[in-house]
């Protein structure tokens, strides 16, 4: 019963790590920060620099700037080794 639980747990936790990450991915017109109507590679880089900050503060659960190896797993699972 315990197992099942934990799943559910893990499942719901992996789900929204997974959302906030999509989120991260910014719409084509806010990555094409000049309106070139191309996104070029120093705008891919920029929008995936700010993506990656909000993705990282929001797994960070403890909020001491560093991922644990839990908090790391919410990503990979438990097959973060
Ligand atoms: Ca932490």
């Amino acid at each position: 019963m315990l197992k099942m639980k934990q799943l559910g747990l893990a499942a719901a936790v992996l789900f929204a790590a997974g959302s906030a990450l999509a989120a991260e991915i910014p719409k084509f017109k806010a990555a094409d920060a000049d309106g070139s109507g191309f996104v070029e590679e120093a705008e891919f880089a920029k929008a995936q620099e700010a993506g990656v900050k909000t993705a990282y503060a929001e797994l960070d659960e403890d909020g001491d700037g560093k991922l644990s190896k839990e908090e790391y797993a919410v990503i990979l699972g438990e097959d973060c080794e």
